[in-house]
């Protein structure tokens, strides 16, 4: 029986530095699935344009991100590393989600909501079909498996839901073209164009938070630096910051149920059970009792011996943009092969004649 061809995708977006958050809900996964699968990363410059970005930004955080990519550990030659802006066939494959997704399913997207925040006309029409964008980055490759941090998760829900409608509507076209992998969904199995992409959410850094507010992600677009740990950081900057983290009065618990109530004590015991692989724990069961005093310098000294290997290769490969810019190219040539050939057929089952 035929079977959809594994497949990973992911991508961040160049919208400002890269943070821990970043490193650790999404890229560092990264790095161990390369082994498993074929993948796809791609710096998605589309997605960030949603929101204004000053050009020249936008071009040096399109080689950051890419850079980024490659010190952390991806091989962009035996995998693909590009950036979304290069493969028209993104923006062409999100108008055709466009015309499929529904406008109720968008209403419901908590990402567009907190992004427009209160002033929603004044949102742009991109910032609010940035899920159709998303599910043609995925569906473009027939991606079958995403990693993701968990904020993302409802995109990727979204991106289901358009690949199940587009396969119900076009059913009997699928299977009158002959291209459906018969694909079960709970005791039913039908006859799929696109596959229905798992998302692969999990670790114990899903959702890093804020150094400033512990209720709040850790995110690229927080006015304070001071809430984040750019991959761009240096030694110094990284110490400070961890220093400078809010946390509560009390110790550390020697029982994870002793950190509910506490997030911003939840976040650096996950920040170090991720930084070192352990659960926390293992954190715990070591730094039970101690004051926050004691944990802060581990944890810095710690996060600044995982990333200053990588800001240091980053730092080397930003040094030559023409050769990232030659990565990003040839990248790009390799996933579009994949992708025209996928709206080709998507455009086929649709009627829309190209020929
Ligand atoms: N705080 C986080 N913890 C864990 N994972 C995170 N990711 C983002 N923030 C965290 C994951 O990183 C990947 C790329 O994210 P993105 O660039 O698409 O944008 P985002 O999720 O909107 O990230 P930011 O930093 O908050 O950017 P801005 O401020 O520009 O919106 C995704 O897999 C995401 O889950």
């Amino acid at each position: 029986m035929a079977e959809f061809t594994q497949r990973v995708f992911s991508g961040v977006q160049p919208s400002g530095n890269l943070h821990l958050g970043n490193y650790l809900g999404a890229v560092r996964r990264w790095v161990e699935l390369q082994d498993r699968y074929p993948c796809i990363f791609c710096v998605v410059d589309l997605h960030a344009i949603t929101v204004y970005q000053e050009p020249k930004a936008l071009e040096h955080a399109t080689r950051e991100v890419a850079a980024a990519y490659i010190a952390a550990g991806i091989d962009a030659q035996k995998h693909i590393v590009f950036n979304q802006s290069r493969v028209p066939e993104h923006a062409e494959l999100a108008w055709l989600f466009n015309c499929v997704v529904r406008l109720g399913w968008l209403n419901r997207m908590t990402q567009f909501k907190d992004k427009a925040g209160k002033d929603r006309e004044a949102a742009s029409a991109g910032l609010y079909v940035y899920p159709s964008l998303m599910a043609a980055d995925i569906l473009a490759y027939r991606a079958t498996h995403v990693p993701v941090g968990e904020d993302q998760k409802q995109h990727l829900e979204l991106t289901r839901d358009i690949a199940a409608k587009f396969n119900h509507d076009y059913a009997e076209r699928i299977a009158e073209r002959g291209v459906g992998v018969p694909t079960t969904i709970g005791d039913e199995t039908v006859n799929a164009w696109f596959p229905l992409t798992e998302p692969l959410i999990d670790g114990p850094a899903t959702r890093v938070m804020s150094l400033r507010d512990g209720t709040k992600k850790m995110s690229k677009s927080d006015p304070s630096d001071l809430s984040r740990i750019n991959l761009t950081d240096d030694a110094e900057q990284i110490s400070r910051k961890i220093r400078k983290a809010k946390t509560d009065p009390d110790g550390l618990p020697s029982e994870v149920a002793g950190l509910a109530g506490r997030p911003e004590a939840d976040n650096l015991v996950g920040i170090y059970a991720a930084l070192t692989g352990k659960t926390r724990q293992d954190v715990l069961a070591e730094f039970g009792g101690r004051q926050f005093s004691e944990f802060k310098p581990v944890l810095a000294d710690l996060a600044v011996e995982v990333l200053s290997p990588i800001s240091g290769r980053m730092r080397e490969l930003l040094s030559d943009p023409a050769g990232i810019d030659a990565t990003l190219r040839d990248g790009a040539g390799r996933a579009r092969e994949i992708a025209t050939a996928t709206i080709a057929e998507t455009k086929a089952i649709m009627g829309l004649i190209d020929n």
